[in-house]
């Protein structure tokens, strides 16, 4: 179904669903892949709730091609998943590990023989461990390696994927990893999160431009997890400001105007050392991408006081400079204890408007984890609550599309349940359950809908 808008008509939106690197494919240790941060940050022990890993995970590594089959199933026009940098680069610099380029090619050439578009990830946080050692995201020195593996990946790939994605979600990476300490490399010190965050965008950037040096029509955007800040009561007016810049501002202004928010140089000076940001660097994140991935999966309310009932934010409350707030979700929440607010979305989708009207989005992961303790008759996961969730993001989608917002895509988080990072594998957001035993692929009664949601539309 294409949309007409005034005078201009826009393709059908394409559907997709999502994956990354370390928590489907598994095959850790195999054909020269290196460690990686998260190897190192599940062995140790309390970081994982349930101990567990991604050693194994999915076992995408090995069953790709039958993975691949499902999405054929399902019908979707573009493959969003991550390059493990350690297996292409083991060490994080140097030459190319041949066994892991040859594998993602298989995986391109397989999508492209079942006509589906890869959208190829770079970095969905498994940074090679001898680079954290070097100092990780907080030291300059790793931006200039992500563009160094960015540029061995298109060598490889840039005939054949025309679609990239730099980084995903740098404000996880940033501030959950070397702030908050609850994903790898589990560092608390928000002067190094600060650093990481400007790093990583750095990286994004030049790593942006190295592909487009290759291909100037390379289509390069990256992924963010933006989200709209609710606040509750007019005393959390200030820390809903400062949260706000720091998920959305701290990245979309860059972006677009090549300089960091008012309110988060306020906080610059009490978060870390300014002059991390040099000459230059913000001119060339400015004008870097051609489309942007959004990540939504929820809002974040804040209220000035109260008990946190925990969700995507709380641990930036810990920053110096941030007023104290709570995070308490209102309503339904899904099973990691986020609020279901599908307005939220179209919120974001309309400050993204407004940020840049021409800007090609996609909503590059939406999704919900459930319980998903009940099956139908065949022993399948009946998942009504995420049919719900799905439909209700999908039709604010298609609202936004009529209205002229320039949506493309839309990305279902996750074709399987996978490993959660530090939830391990008690939540489950896929359309495909896997077995934890066999590994056999199952799918939900969510994927047996979106599947004739797809055909329908195609059809209609
Ligand atoms: O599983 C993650 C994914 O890796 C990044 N975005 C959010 C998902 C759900 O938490």
């Amino acid at each position: 179904m294409s949309v007409t808008v005034g005078r201009v008509t826009r393709p059908p939106l394409q559907f997709a669903t999502a994956t990354s690197s370390y928590q489907v494919e598994g095959a850790v240790g195999e054909h020269g892949r290196g460690p990686s941060i998260w190897d190192t940050f599940c062995a140790q022990p309390g970081r994982i709730v349930d101990g567990s890993d991604g050693s194994i995970a999915c076992g995408s590594y090995h069953r790709w091609s039958s993975d691949l089959d499902l999405l054929s199933a399902l019908g979707v026009d573009t493959y969003r998943f991550s390059v493990a940098w350690p297996r292409v680069q083991p060490t994080g610099s140097g030459p190319p590990n041949p066994a892991g380029l040859d594998h993602y090619e298989r995986v391109v050439d397989g999508l492209l023989e079942r006509g589906i578009a890869p959208n190829v990830t770079l970095y969905h946080w498994d940074l090679p461990q001898p680079l954290e050692d070097a100092g990780g995201w907080p030291h300059r020195d790793t931006a200039s390696r992500f563009a160094d593996y960015a540029t061995l990946v298109h060598a490889r790939l840039g005939d054949r994927v025309r679609w990239w994605g730099t980084v995903n979600e740098p404000w996880v990476a940033s501030f959950l990893g070397y702030a908050a300490g609850v994903h790898a490399p589990g560092r608390r010190d928000p002067a190094a999160a600060f650093a990481a965050a400007h790093h990583l965008l750095l990286g994004h950037a030049l790593a942006a431009e190295a592909i487009r040096s290759a291909d100037p029509a390379a289509d390069v955007g990256l992924a963010l997890n933006l989200t709209t800040v609710l606040v509750d009561d007019e005393e959390a007016f200030e820390p809903g400001e400062q949260i706000d810049a720091l998920h959305n501002g701290l990245w979309l202004d860059p972006l677009r105007d090549g300089r960091y928010p008012r309110t988060v140089l306020d906080l610059a000076p009490l978060l870390g050392d300014p002059s991390v940001v040099r000459d230059g660097d913000l001119a060339l994140v400015r004008g870097s991408v051609t489309w942007l991935g959004v990540n939504y999966y929820t809002p974040i309310r804040i209220a000035s006081h109260g008990e946190s009932h925990g969700g995507p934010g709380q641990e930036v409350a810990a920053f110096p400079g941030v007023a104290p707030f709570a995070v308490a979700p209102r309503g339904a929440v899904t099973a990691m204890g986020w609020e279901i607010e599908p307005l939220g979305l179209r919120d974001l989708l309309d400050r993204l408007h407004s940020w840049d009207p021409t800007m090609p989005l996609h909503i590059t992961e939406n999704g919900i984890a459930l319980p998903d303790d009940v099956r139908r008759p065949d022993g399948s996961v009946d998942d009504p609550a995420r049919i719900d969730y799905l439909r209700r993001h999908l039709a604010v989608v298609d609202t936004a599309r009529s209205r002229g917002v320039d949506v493309r895509t839309y990305t279902v988080w996750s074709l399987l349940d996978n490993f959660e990072w530090a939830m391990g594998y008690t939540q489950r957001f896929g359309l495909v359950e896997v077995d934890p035993l066999t590994g056999e692929r199952r799918p939900k009664a969510s994927f047996t809908w979106l599947a004739e949601e797809i055909a329908r539309r195609r059809d209609g």
